[in-house]
């Protein structure tokens, strides 16, 4: 069963993990290098054994596809997932002059009163970035981040590479090519021009028997939270491309570099870990739409989707 391999990196970081200190100031359990593989035959790889909110992961991906780096289009679809990483630009601008909002991600989680004032400060700010062109334009923006990688790569000549256009034209040309590659790991960029350089590093494809595999290099993998949603999202990006090139789906690999279970999401893991798995959702794609850049929201629908219930838990920023 595919969930397993997903429960299985869970109960090896517990087992294996060191206990780590990291850039955040939470405190994780890692490992590091941990492969996951995932057969998209045998249904869509969306969690059961806590809901994992699909909208979000469409919404985001169309937003990469479309080379996006704007959190405006997330908050008008209601996805509210890189709203942090936004929000600690525009704390530690310039023009923000409201009160201290300095270590605000953990601030929040022990400090109700500070909660109140922060959620205040971030409802402003989100109004602001969908309503506000200019202001939208200053803070709503992450940077050099997957969109911008994957669709409008700068290079030193002053060109720009589509390399997301690039692998869907060299799978259809050349299946068999080693090289259908693409990197958000732009070192030129990394660190000072994005708001968090990229957890997805880079991603590869491969065909045989008219199948479509994907493997998945991520540096850095926030099991609870971040790598489901990470598993969902390739693998429905392997399904958009499949679907382009008129492929089948194979699999869906995830090899993990730092792969950490954060300190606060022990309880959560826990509580995941005595459910049992059900049986995985089947994606329904809009089959009078070709062209992976064509896809909207609405042409993208699970069926048979049936988890336990969700686990919150707070995210380190
Ligand atoms: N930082 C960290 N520390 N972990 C991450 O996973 C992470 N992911 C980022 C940006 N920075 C990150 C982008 N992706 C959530 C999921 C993915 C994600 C960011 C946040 C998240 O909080 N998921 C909640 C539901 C959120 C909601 O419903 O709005 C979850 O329970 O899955
Ligand atoms: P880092 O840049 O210090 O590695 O912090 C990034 C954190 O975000 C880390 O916990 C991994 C997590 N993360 C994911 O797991 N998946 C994602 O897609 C993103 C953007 C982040």
């Amino acid at each position: 069963q595919n969930e397993m391999s997903y429960l299985d990196l869970c109960k090896h970081v517990l087992e294996n993990g060191t206990k780590k200190e990291d850039r955040t100031g939470t405190g994780t359990y890692s490992a590091f290098g941990y492969q996951m593989r995932f057969n998209l035959q045998k249904g869509f790889p969306l969690l059961t054994t806590k809901r994992v909110p699909f909208r979000l992961i469409v919404s985001e991906l169309l937003w990469f596809i479309q080379g996006d780096t704007n959190i405006r289009y997330l908050l008008q679809h209601n996805n509210n997932i890189w709203n942090e990483w936004a929000f600690e630009s525009y704390i530690n601008s310039e023009e923000y002059n409201g009160p201290d909002m300095s270590d605000f991600g953990r601030r929040v989680q022990h400090d109700p009163e500070f909660k109140k004032v922060y959620d205040k400060e971030m409802s402003v700010f989100k109004q602001r970035i969908l309503e506000e062109n200019d202001f939208s334009e200053r803070f709503g923006n992450l940077g050099s981040v997957y969109g911008k990688q994957w669709r409008d790569w700068k290079t030193s000549r002053g060109e720009t590479i589509d390399q997301l256009a690039n692998v869907i034209n060299s799978i259809k040309t050349n299946p068999d090519s080693r090289r259908h590659i693409v990197t958000a790991w732009n070192p030129e960029d990394v660190p000072s021009n994005m708001a968090l350089p990229p957890c997805h590093t880079m991603f590869q494809f491969y065909v045989a028997d008219g199948r479509l595999s994907c493997q998945l290099y991520q540096r850095s993998g926030d099991i609870f939270l971040g790598v489901p949603f990470n598993i969902a999202s390739y693998a429905l990006l392997t399904h958009l491309i499949a679907h382009e090139c008129n492929l089948e789906v194979g699999e869906f690999i995830h090899t993990l570099g730092d792969a950490h279970i954060y300190g606060n999401h022990l309880d959560q893991i826990h509580i995941q870990l005595k459910r049992e798995p059900r049986t995985l959702p089947e994606l329904l794609l809009n089959q009078d739409k070709s062209s992976l850049f064509d896809f909207t929201i609405e042409d993208i629908h699970l069926e048979g989707y049936d988890p336990h219930s969700g686990i919150k838990a707070p995210v380190a920023v």
